[in-house]
């Protein structure tokens, strides 16, 4: 093998985010970016030498470009072997599925999940550990460490491999797999849920539903999970084909960008279930006829009934989820007596917990949940594991929700986006709110009076590893709490989000509007950051 080492400048920013290193595409055409980048991922792993990398992403823009590059950069730092999704296609969690079925020894996971992609949107490039798992903190540090000091990359002279040809090819040394990406991770759904109940239900009628895949990495999937494993008519999925700029839009499932699949869920010929994904496939959005199933609720009644799906008839080990995800799933724990753990905001925080056994169900308020399966969050797998409740309960959407609400109370639940605020501003805002933590306990707002005020910091309970700043929390002595954090994975400027959240017991006032219920902590929380005030915007861009 030719290998060639070229000289190059480092970049001062490339530091992963909540999910690997997001930037513009035009950004990762700076030359030598992307390389310099996968070298500094090289450079700070050990031992890896001949063995295999597991290599696709969500198909977006620059992604057969950048596998092509990463092909040749691997080639030359000595992988042994390189598993890559036809068309360089793999979803986030049929990549972590893939790296722990074949025992490799990481994968690189090419997305920027739920940001639009094209020539002038996003990319990005993530590394998954053996786990199957996001790389910890750890290794994020260390990778922009080196990118801050690397001055060359190697890389292996090399014809571009043919992506789309399935089948094994050896190349001077190396061995390149080119793999169905849908099949294996098929399989591992076969094995978690029941999906003879399901073809029945669905060949029935009893269970009609709707998948939109947002143009993005799950219409392969959902096709051949939901059409030709179990029956559903071809199309109850939409928007199948993945497009390298998702047809235009936002992959992001929530209600105002998985329009389509909103207006059918709330129109009177609504089916029985409706779901969506993101761009890279680990997201979520669930809904039913006229009804909408917010993520921390969903979290929350999947830990509820998961004794009732095949995988977890055991029960469940434990339950975590991120500092901002709503209470919910704590009420459920409680009741079932199982641990329940806060951890930071992103999925490579829940990998510990998962493999040392101490949690099997785990998600976050961004439509993200996951299991023990795999160690990303998974959006086809979280639609199946309510399809196949909903199929097991005989119960309509609602139906469960509203049955979960009684049975534990209803932790109303909204998060407000300010997107795009200037850097110097929302770095103002975070200081004005730390600022006045150590005076708010104590303090009264109408009925609300402040119970802790602080800067969330998070020990991992398996390698006591801490992590500290990962957003400021109020907590109120009835249970509601406001969070702030800027987020981790924007591209333009900085995200202030807002979490809000408010427990009601009471079954008569669990109809209400949540920006209703919410409406005196919406303002509270404005009276603590100041966001409208600081950047003249009179409403968050995003609600959800
Ligand atoms: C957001 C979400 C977070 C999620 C992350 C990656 O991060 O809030 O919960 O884990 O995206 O999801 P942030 O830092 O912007 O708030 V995905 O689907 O982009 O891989
Ligand atoms: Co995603």
């Amino acid at each position: 093998m030719q290998i060639e080492t070229i000289n190059t400048h480092s970049y001062d920013d490339q530091n992963p985010g909540t999910s690997g290193l997001r930037k513009k595409v035009k950004i990762f055409q700076q030359p030598g970016y992307l390389e310099n980048f996968v070298q500094a991922i090289f450079d700070s792993l050990e031992d890896f030498s001949g063995k295999t990398l597991v290599l696709g992403g969500d198909g977006r823009y620059f992604n057969r470009t950048a596998i092509q590059s990463i092909i040749k950069i691997a080639a030359a730092n000595g992988f042994g072997e390189l598993i890559i999704g036809q068309g360089g296609l793999l979803s986030t969690p049929a990549a972590s599925n893939i790296i722990r079925k074949y025992k490799a020894f990481g994968g690189l996971v090419l997305s920027a999940s739920h940001n639009p992609g094209g020539p002038n949107e996003d990319f990005g490039i993530k590394y998954n550990v053996s786990n199957g798992g996001p790389a910890p903190e750890k290794y994020t540090h260390a990778f922009f460490k080196r990118s801050q000091v690397i001055d060359s990359y190697k890389i292996a002279v090399m014809e571009d491999v043919d992506l789309d040809q399935l089948g094994t090819q050896q190349l001077d040394g190396m061995t390149i797999k080119i793999i169905d990406p849908v099949s294996d991770y098929a399989e591992l759904m076969q094995s978690l849920f029941d999906f003879d109940l399901l073809k029945q239900s669905i060949g029935s009628g009893y269970i009609t539903l709707l998948f939109d895949a947002m143009s993005a990495i799950t219409g392969p999937y959902a096709k051949r999970i939901l059409v030709d494993l179990l029956g559903a008519s071809p199309n109850s999925v939409i928007n199948a084909e993945p497009l390298e700029d998702f047809g235009g839009h936002h992959p992001d499932p929530n209600l105002a960008h998985a329009h389509e699949l909103a207006e059918a869920m709330f129109s009177d010929d609504a089916p029985t279930f409706g779901a969506a994904s993101d761009g890279d496939g680990d997201r979520n959005m669930i809904t039913g006829k006229q009804i909408f199933v917010t993520p921390s609720d969903s979290l929350a009644i999947m830990a509820a009934n998961a004794h009732l799906i095949p995988a977890y008839a055991k029960g469940l080990a434990g339950v975590a989820r991120s500092m901002p995800t709503s209470q919910a799933v704590d009420r459920v724990a409680a009741k079932y007596n199982i641990p329940c753990f806060e951890t930071p905001t992103g999925w490579k925080f829940f990998g510990n917990l998962l493999d040392a056994g101490k949690i099997t169900l785990c998600g976050e308020e961004s439509f993200g949940t996951g299991s023990d399966h795999v160690r990303e969050k998974d959006g086809v797998w979280a639609a199946l594991f309510w399809l196949n409740l909903i199929a097991v309960k005989r119960q309509s959407v609602a139906e469960i929700v509203h049955e979960h609400w009684q049975t534990f109370g209803r932790d109303i639940y909204s998060r407000h986006d300010y997107e795009a605020v200037d850097a110097t501003i929302a770095k103002g805002i975070v200081e004005h709110l730390c600022g006045q933590l150590p005076i708010l306990p104590g303090q009264h707002f109408g009925e609300y009076e402040i119970s802790f005020a602080d800067e969330f910091s998070y020990t991992d309970p398996v390698d006591g590893s801490v992590s500290s700043n990962q957003g400021v929390r109020i907590g109120f002595t009835n249970g509601s709490r406001i969070v702030f954090r800027l987020s981790g994975t924007g591209t333009v400027g900085a995200t202030l989000r807002i979490y809000l959240e408010r427990f009601e017991p009471d079954t008569t006032k669990h109809n209400q509007d949540a920006q209703t219920a919410l409406a005196d902590l919406i303002d509270l929380a404005e009276q603590l950051c100041e966001v409208k005030k600081r950047t003249g915007r009179t409403e968050p861009d995003v609600v959800t």
